[in-house]
């Protein structure tokens, strides 16, 4: 059977109990019962999100790709958790999760899934493709690797206004091997931008696996060719490790000790889009990480603290399920672009001198 590339635990050399029994869970946090309780939550919303886009894709109703993050909650929902109201996040197709985390109302982001004029994209985008700056939400870029850029744009545009703002990206394993994470990486480095980047391996780029993709032992060690400290690997589906890491990571950042970036380990538990059956996956892989589901393994830790038990689940479950229901509702009545406005926002008003010809294009109903 495949393996993760190393275990999720920190190295110990005491015999203090790290992990809790149940679940695996790290014990030693700064989060508190009731922050633990709404990082559960948020990991619910996040897979309750999940199932709705999947379950709209199969009616027709999403026409666009639907990216499912099944099995990488805890990796979303803990690290965004760590950033603060002014700090900027970019996420990726896999980080449904921190959008809404970071606060994009679940009605939007299903708004903007079934293209609808009152969503960030005004419908012009049927997917992940979106963002919303009065939360701090950069869009996914499809180009893989060109956020890490943006990010440092946005964080050091702000230090040079004297705001201690902090940016959170993530990036796939995959994706680590485009020659824009190289440059951008290093510029940040570099400049000692505030920013923080995390390498979601989730053992899986489309169909490649990861000994197709790298043939170091760990994605994070790409740190140490631009002299950036403390990249660490972790376990991604414990959700206080990750809330760990991010919160260190962000706070060396916003602190000037430059770039940070480490790796978290977890499972693309579908294929790379609703589309993609993922056949070329091996069997036991899959049992494997479905073994560690990241809420499952969370429920059980908070149930053995006594934090929570089965029926506070269920109604979680059942509350955050109505209100997506609710949501879904809403966007149903949100009428679709017109067709004849789909040029609107790609051109700029003034013809410049170089775009002569496209007369036709400037007609005044599309300005
Ligand atoms: C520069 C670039 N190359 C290729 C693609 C096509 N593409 C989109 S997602 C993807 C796989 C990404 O894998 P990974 O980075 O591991 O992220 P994951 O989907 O596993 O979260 C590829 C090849 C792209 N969007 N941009
Ligand atoms: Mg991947």
């Amino acid at each position: 059977m495949a393996k993760a590339k190393t275990a999720g635990k920190p190295a110990s050399g005491t015999r203090k109990q790290t992990h809790s029994n149940a679940g695996e869970i790290l014990l030693e946090t700064r989060l508190t019962r009731e922050q633990q309780l709404e990082v559960f939550r948020w990991m619910v919303v996040n897979r309750e999100f999940d199932n709705k886009i999947s379950l709209l894709y199969r009616r027709g109703l999403v026409i666009g790709a639907a990216f499912s993050s099944l099995g990488q909650e805890a990796s979303s929902c803990a690290s965004c958790y760590a950033v603060g109201k002014d700090d900027i996040i970019a996420p990726m197709i896999r980080n449904a999760g921190a959008t809404l985390v970071k606060g994009l109302p679940p009605r939007d982001f299903l708004a903007n899934y079934m293209y609808r004029t009152n969503s960030p994209t005004g419908g012009r985008d049927g997917n992940t493709h979106m963002g919303d700056l009065r939360y701090g939400i950069i869009a996914p870029i499809s180009m893989l690797g060109c956020s890490i850029a943006l990010c440092s744009g946005f964080v050091l545009a702000a230090r040079m206004r004297g705001e201690k703002r902090v940016a959170l990206t993530w990036i796939g394993e995959g994706s680590t091997s485009t020659g824009e994470f190289h440059e951008d990486v290093n510029f940040a480095a570099v400049m000692k931008a505030p920013l923080v980047v995390i390498i979601e391996n989730n053992q899986y780029a489309y169909s490649t696996p990861v000994s197709g993709q790298c043939a170091a032992e760990r994605f994070a060690d790409k740190a140490i060719g631009y002299g950036i400290k403390h990249a660490v690997t972790i376990d991604g589906n414990d959700a206080n490790a990750v809330y760990e890491a991010t919160k260190t990571a962000v706070d060396r950042a916003r602190a000037g000790e430059g770039t940070q970036l480490f790796e978290v380990l977890t499972y693309r538990r579908k294929g790379h889009a609703e589309h993609d059956p993922a056949k070329y996956v091996p069997k036991e892989l899959q049992e494997y990480w479905e073994g560690r589901d990241p809420l499952v393994r969370y429920g059980a830790y908070l149930k053995e603290l006594g934090y929570i038990d089965d029926d506070g689940i269920a109604e979680m479950t059942a509350k955050i399920r109505a209100d997506i229901e609710a949501a879904e509702e809403w966007v149903m009545q949100q009428p679709k672009p017109d067709p004849d406005t789909v040029l609107q926002g790609v051109y700029a008003p003034e013809r410049h001198p170089a775009h002569m010809d496209d007369a036709h294009l400037y007609e005044k109903k599309y300005r």
